[in-house]
């Protein structure tokens, strides 16, 4: 488990409120950490947080990651802007449980989608509403980041699993 530090979640809290939608890739960055967040080959679509239908409940991200590079990679934790904690969990045979790393092979892809791999997501800032985004950015086993917009979805649009209940 990686914990956020207060300095950087303030940070991406701070680009998440100002950010219009489309716009956040326009943000200035420190050239370090622009470098960080980009892993060549590798592609992120589809991303959405779905948000608790009660506030204090945990969210649902979802996104798939496609490997267009030449070497497997291995995806070992999420951070998502706006949420105090996040945990990877596959579902089999019903029963979800935490996954702690994700190999995907050369040419494959990783789908986390409904039903399936989630990202859950704890302890959101109650100010996030459907229609925004927040940023999400994953780290790799061999300490690469790469960051993707997750557009905001009301718990009504979420068809399929609901974590409300937990
Ligand atoms: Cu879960």
């Amino acid at each position: 488990m990686k914990h956020i530090r207060p300095g950087r979640l303030a940070l991406a809290l701070a680009l998440a409120l100002a950010g219009c939608g489309k716009s956040e890739s326009e943000v200035d960055r420190p050239v370090a950490d622009s470098s960080l967040e980009t892993k060549p080959g590798l592609a992120i679509s589809g991303g959405e947080l779905v948000l608790p239908a009660v506030k204090g409940h945990p969210g649902a991200a979802y996104f798939t990651l496609a490997n267009n590079g030449t070497k497997p990679v291995n995806l070992a934790a999420v951070t998502i802007s706006g949420a105090g904690k996040t945990e990877m969990h596959q579902t089999t045979g019903g029963t979800m449980g935490p996954l702690s790393q994700a190999e995907i092979a050369a040419g494959a892809s990783l789908a986390f989608a409904r039903g399936g791999n989630h990202v859950m997501v704890f302890n959101l800032d109650p100010a996030l509403a459907a229609g925004g985004t927040v940023e999400m950015t994953l780290t790799f086993a061999d300490g690469d980041k790469l960051s993707s917009p997750l557009a905001l979805k009301a718990a009504g649009e979420a068809a399929g699993m609901d974590h409300a209940g937990m």
